[in-house]
């Protein structure tokens, strides 16, 4: 008799200790076991190569994610997919070249969700893996399937393609909808004052930045002249919805709020959470605690803005006791940009101030500036602090992270770089085509191509060069980071090797 009693009281003792504990399942690496990390994307929007104190920047200080940088692998030759902001995400959560989607454009507030329900994504991979999923922030990557009413639970969303929770806007901060989405539910939705979303027509009676400039606070320079929201004029058509609207001001505190609390809550047991902040993209909306803070006008503002969220994050992550078994991966999704359609100062008041770092072109550009971006690892004490000149790309975290995990997706475009992502191989991708406005390029070891197109040189209006003209240019990146020297005339055998590697890959 005592024995069935021993049996049972040592299964309730383990039972208690081990939920206690919070004991994980094993990952493999490295041959040893080791629980399973927690995953955290940090991703910011259209902050550049040079934003940061990390990467140069003097006139802007960035502990927070300085300290990322310094304790972790700080990626010199890190990209985006892309130059704009759609297909960088697409390629992030799909693992898949936007330029294979030819619905991967800058899509509006109404677009249809981009990412097939069947396609494999980053967070259904991990959720394979058993992890907990969630996107807080910026997603972009339209939803549901035309004709989205905003007034009913939205479908298909970020929770149909792999995310067990999402708490998002829908596109960016200047396109309506200006309102937060919940699962799938407009967040403080009034039922009596139903939201109706246009962007081809304005609603009759309705003020828009054209007939009641009055009623402006920010003034915009191109685009940016329709529904008029907080006193900033955005792109896109909006009707009701008034208890539901955003405040800009504390958008980047409600984000960062809804990013602990996940933190919190699902501490227990492993988690993806992607946060996708909103700074530094247009309208630059900074907290009146950092208005003024950069003397660079609110684009610095948001940026010290973004830095301080993430030191609270981070802290979070410390109290609730998971940083040593949390990974960070911190980038942006295209580069930077100063005029993107409002007048913000942005570039009257940059002085010294260089958010392209060295690099040619900026956000919508193929030359350097749009997809090479701050990149940074971080997992306290796995990863060894390191600078790595390895060719990564956020693309590939889809068949890393998969490794990681131990669930090796089939992928095409997506490359296994775990090694070279944890700082342990200096070797990263061979290859790597990135897209420009549906335009792509090469980079290829030390040599970037772009291959001729029509269309204009400038980007006017914002005041960057696109990279776009109708000759062959060749330039090593590595001796001439700036993309002074175009070597396609003087080096035809290079240019040759490479316009093939191109073709191939583009197939
Ligand atoms: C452009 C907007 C720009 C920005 C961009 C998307 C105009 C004139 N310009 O069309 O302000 O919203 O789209 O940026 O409307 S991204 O980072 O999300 O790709
Ligand atoms: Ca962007």
């Amino acid at each position: 008799k005592i024995i069935p009693v021993l049996i049972f009281t040592a299964t309730l003792v383990f039972a208690v200790v081990s939920c206690k504990s919070n004991t994980r399942k094993p990952v493999v690496k490295n041959d040893v076991e080791k629980p399973k990390p927690n995953i955290v994307v940090i991703y910011l929007d259209d902050l550049g190569y040079g934003d940061l104190s990390c990467y140069g920047a003097t006139e802007l200080q960035t502990p927070n994610i300085d300290a990322l940088a310094d304790g972790g692998v700080k990626f010199t030759n890190g990209y985006a997919s892309s130059a704009t902001c759609t297909p960088s995400r697409y390629a992030l959560l799909t693992g898949m070249y936007p330029w294979k989607n030819k619905d991967a454009k800058i899509l509006p507030g109404d677009a249809p969700l981009l990412i097939s329900t069947a396609q494999t994504t980053l967070p259904k991979t991990l959720a394979k893996a058993g992890y907990q999923t969630a996107i807080i922030g910026k997603w972009h990557l339209g939803l549901g399937s035309g004709n989205v009413d905003w007034n009913t639970t939205i479908k298909p969303s970020p929770n149909e393609v792999g995310f067990d929770e999402s708490y998002i806007l829908a596109a960016t901060q200047d396109r309506v909808p200006t309102v937060y989405i919940e699962n799938g539910n407009v967040v403080n939705l009034d039922k009596n004052d139903p939201i109706e979303v246009n962007y081809k027509k304005n609603f009759e009676g309705e003020p828009t930045a054209k007939t009641n400039p009055e009623l402006t606070t920010m003034k915009w320079h191109h685009g940016h002249n329709n529904s008029i929201v907080n006193g900033i004029p955005r792109i896109g058509y909006m009707k009701g919805g008034e208890a539901a609207k955003w405040s800009d001001i504390d958008m980047a505190d409600h984000f960062l709020g809804k990013a602990q609390d996940y933190v919190k809550t699902h501490k227990g047991n492993p988690f993806f959470l992607y946060y996708a902040m909103q700074q530094p993209h247009v309208p630059r909306t900074p907290h009146p605690r950092f208005v003024g803070k950069s003397g660079m006008g609110p684009r610095g503002d948001v940026i010290l803005e973004a830095d301080w969220c993430i030191g609270e994050f981070i802290k979070t992550l410390e109290e609730e006791g998971v940083l040593e078994n949390t990974l960070i991966v911190f980038s942006s999704d295209n580069g930077p940009v100063l005029n993107d359609g409002y007048y913000d100062d942005a570039v009257e008041k940059l002085g010294n101030h260089d958010p392209k770092g060295g690099l040619r072109g900026g956000k919508y550009s193929l030359f350097e500036a749009g997809t090479r971006v701050p990149f940074i690892t971080y997992w306290k004490n796995d990863i060894k602090p390191n600078v790595s000149d390895a060719i990564v790309c956020q693309m590939d975290l889809m068949a890393s992270l998969g490794n990681l995990v131990g669930v090796d997706e089939n992928t095409t475009d997506s490359k296994n770089l775990l090694r070279a992502l944890l700082g342990e191989a200096a070797q990263g991708r061979e290859h790597l085509i990135i897209e420009a406005k549906s335009n792509t390029a090469l980079r290829s070891g030390d040599w970037i191509l772009i291959p001729p197109y029509k269309g204009a040189s400038m980007n006017k209006k914002v005041g960057t060069e696109t990279g776009v003209s109708l000759e062959y240019k060749l330039f090593n990146v590595v001796k001439d980071k700036g993309q002074q020297n175009n070597l396609a005339e003087v080096n035809p055998q290079k240019l040759q090797e490479l316009i093939q590697v191109f073709e191939q890959l583009k197939q």
